[in-house]
């Protein structure tokens, strides 16, 4: 295997954030829950561009510590993070000059969460990667929707929405986090080659990257995406990392209490570092900033259970 995969494929343990504006409905919509994904809701129950972005209004995660995020996921073995900088919702946890549908100038916060993990990730010794929605985006005119759009705001080129705001962004977590280990692009739903190949040259501005196979336009990436499940022979030959949810949901989704048991998290960690892949586990923290509970309490599990039989 090559030499720019080897952290990573020592890594065998990762943790995923789903953090976005969709945490603050937490899947409430109109005093309705709103079935599937908690990040999935504006799409869900069909919220016009206008009324979403009024959520951002009400996003004021004042317990947010990057520090604390980071150290639980380093006590739980993990060994590096994940983080979702936009999400198919369009709302960037960055500060972004190609989009003022973000953290640092949308909302009451104003504070750029991207940047604070990274200085935390940094001091702790914890690589960093950014998840980022290229190609489906509900806010900015012209995004993609896989489900087709519903809100006349939506419509556009998609290839002056890649020009003017998925290649800047990119360009801009790119650049301004210090170094990025990895880019977990997500459902490329209308990629072609010619869009998909535009951020192939902003990648190399990390050398070293390793990024997923869900940029599309067929370039295949680094690493296959099982989601929500363990192939159950692994993939021979090739870097794979299943990413599971803890619940039911990657953002938070406030009635989800579907909570999979501590055992059976560990076996998965189990069952797939067995088959020579890697377990990306999910948390979906809070409008507050705060990890759930259930999750945390599930966390400090795998630490008790490293102390007992992992590495020394
Ligand atoms: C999916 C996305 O649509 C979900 O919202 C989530 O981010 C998952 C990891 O990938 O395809």
């Amino acid at each position: 295997k090559e030499q720019r995969m080897k952290w990573w494929n020592e890594a065998r343990f990762g943790m995923f954030i789903h953090w976005g504006l969709y945490s603050v409905p937490a899947g409430v919509w109109e005093g309705k829950d709103i079935p599937f994904l908690g990040e999935w809701i504006m799409n869900s129950a069909k919220i016009p561009v206008a009324e979403y972005a009024k959520f951002a209004g009400q996003f004021n995660p004042t317990k947010y510590n990057a520090e604390q995020w980071v150290k639980l996921a380093k006590e739980a073995g993990m060994k590096y993070i994940v983080i979702t900088t936009k999400h198919h919702d369009g709302f960037a946890m960055f500060k972004s000059d190609a989009s003022k549908f973000n953290i640092v100038d949308a909302t009451p916060f104003k504070r750029d969460v991207i940047k604070e993990l990274a200085t935390a990730c940094k001091k702790y010794g914890m690589k960093l990667g950014f998840y980022y929605s290229q190609s489906q985006d509900w806010h900015h005119a012209g995004g993609a929707a896989d489900r087709g759009h519903w809100d006349k705001a939506q419509e556009g080129s998609m290839d002056e929405y890649i020009d003017k705001v998925a290649v800047p962004q990119m360009k801009e977590i790119l650049t301004k986090y210090g170094p990025v280990s990895v880019l977990w692009f997500d459902t490329p739903a209308a990629m072609n080659k010619d869009r998909a190949e535009k951020f192939l040259p902003i990648l190399k501005l990390q050398p070293g990257i390793i990024y997923n196979n869900r940029l599309g336009g067929g370039i295949s990436g680094d690493l296959e995406t099982p989601e929500q499940f363990i192939p159950a022979t692994g993939y021979p030959g090739k870097n794979w990392e299943s990413c599971m949810t803890m619940n039911e949901t990657w953002g938070f989704k406030k009635n989800d209490q579907n909570w999979k048991s501590p055992e059976m998290l560990i076996r998965n960690l189990i069952d797939i570092a067995s088959k020579g892949g890697n377990y990306l586990l999910n948390v979906g923290p809070t409008s507050e900033g705060l990890i759930p509970d259930s999750s945390v309490v599930r966390l400090k599990k795998y630490g008790e259970w490293l102390k007992i039989n992992g590495e020394a």
